[in-house]
């Protein structure tokens, strides 16, 4: 068994990256139902991030979508994120939403929309200079909706294009994290769609590209952890995309539809030691909060993250590994849920008592009185930019 104290230690140190949209109205293309109190700037969104920071102790950084999140002074963005006691994370890059991406962005036919769809993308770097910020998310909603309307190959070509002459741009501590996604907004081709093309695009360009994993990608079915443990043999895992669903990229609380899922995920993180920030991985959140109330789903999250990475971390590694050498199926499958099945919220209440935290942060900010502040001093929030 792993000492209690290194668990509590690994508990404490654990980073969680929330995202500046979902602290903002969203929905879906039926409807966006407006919530009293939600930010109206990027200002706002981070002051926001920082509450969940202060109840949670492990949120210190947030992430931003650009050009949901465009400030004429990024320094002045990140001082004001310092003064709140956090800092700025991952820059998304957005190249979904204008006019010219109708055929795509860095796979489009046209050279010129290829050529505005690079240039956002430099801009985004441009803006991690300012910003201090590591890491570049690339995510395109690049693909095809009916057999014939491009070429398949010539898009990955034009996207290995666009990727060189971005990753060339980054400085020598920023990296690239390239997400894929199985289908939507795309319904035929995806240009990204799987973890294995992501992962080809990466090897090609060098070590500063890696994977992100948005648990919500994939085909109904596929074994998330198996990818996980692929990519880190592989030196390739850069960040997940946390969220859970039910069907498609649905976007609900990372651990509501499938904790075990999560479990499983964070075992194999914390089998290569790969929990700690040091190992490099960025741990975000990408969710929507259409129907609850933000904060406190945002809070609730990070707890369902952390409860699931406590199991992991008290699972028997050595009987474990005794169970696998002997070839004891029953006994290997009995430790790893005998960790799954014990109740780890006194353990992680402990942990946050031990930090000078409120062991309940969902309570705590039920009493803090900042909605009701918010909801008083904020008129007229602003959407996400999704599902608008
Ligand atoms: C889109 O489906 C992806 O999950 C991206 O990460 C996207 O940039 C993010 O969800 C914000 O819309
Ligand atoms: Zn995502
Ligand atoms: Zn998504």
């Amino acid at each position: 068994m792993p000492s209690t104290s290194e668990v509590r230690a690994a508990l404490a140190g654990q980073r969680i990256e929330t995202p500046s949209w979902a602290y903002a109205n969203s929905g879906t293309r039926f409807k966006v139902f407006p919530q009293p109190g939600v930010p109206r700037d990027p200002w706002e969104k981070i002051a926001d991030a920082a509450v969940v920071h202060r109840l949670t102790g492990v949120a210190p950084t947030v992430a931003l979508h650009i050009p949901w999140d465009e400030v004429e002074d990024f320094g002045k963005l990140a001082s004001h994120a310092e003064e709140h006691g956090v800092s700025l994370g991952a820059i998304n890059s957005n190249v979904f939403q204008d006019e010219d991406f109708k055929l795509g962005s860095v796979t489009n036919p046209d050279a010129r929309i290829r050529r505005k769809a690079v240039d956002h993308l430099l801009k985004c770097v441009d803006i991690m200079d300012a910003t201090g910020s590591r890491d570049l998310k690339l995510w395109f909603s690049d693909g095809t909706n009916y057999p014939g309307q491009d070429s398949i190959r010539a898009r990955q070509d034009r996207l290995a294009e666009a990727l060189r002459e971005v990753y060339d741009r980054l400085g020598p501590d920023q990296r690239m994290l390239l997400e894929y996604k199985l289908f939507e907004p795309a319904f035929y081709t995806t240009d990204v769609p799987d973890w294995g093309t992501s992962y080809a695009h990466c090897v090609e360009l060098g070590e500063k590209a890696t994977v992100c994993i948005d648990t919500g990608h994939h085909a109904p079915g596929t074994n998330i952890e198996f990818i996980v443990a692929f990519l880190l043999r592989a030196n390739k895992l850069g960040a997940f995309d946390f969220n859970s669903r039910f069907y498609a990229d649905d976007d609900l609380m990372v651990g509501a539809a499938d904790p075990f899922q999560l479990f499983r995920i964070m075992h194999e993180i914390v089998s290569a030691d790969a929990l700690r920030p040091e190992a490099g991985i960025a741990f975000m959140l990408d969710q929507c909060h259409n129907i609850e109330a933000k904060i406190p789903a945002i809070i609730r999250s990070v707890l369902n993250v952390q409860e699931a990475t406590a199991k992991a971390l008290i699972i028997d590694a050595e009987a474990l590994a005794e169970a696998q050498r002997s070839g004891d199926v029953l006994a290997a499958n009995a430790v790893l849920m005998d960790a799954y099945s014990t109740d780890v919220r006194p353990l992680l209440r402990e942990v946050r008592a031990d930090a000078g935290l409120d062991p309940d942060p969902v309570a705590a900010y039920r009493a803090s009185g900042y909605q009701e502040r918010i909801e008083a001093d904020r008129v007229g929030g602003t959407q996400a930019g999704w599902g608008a």
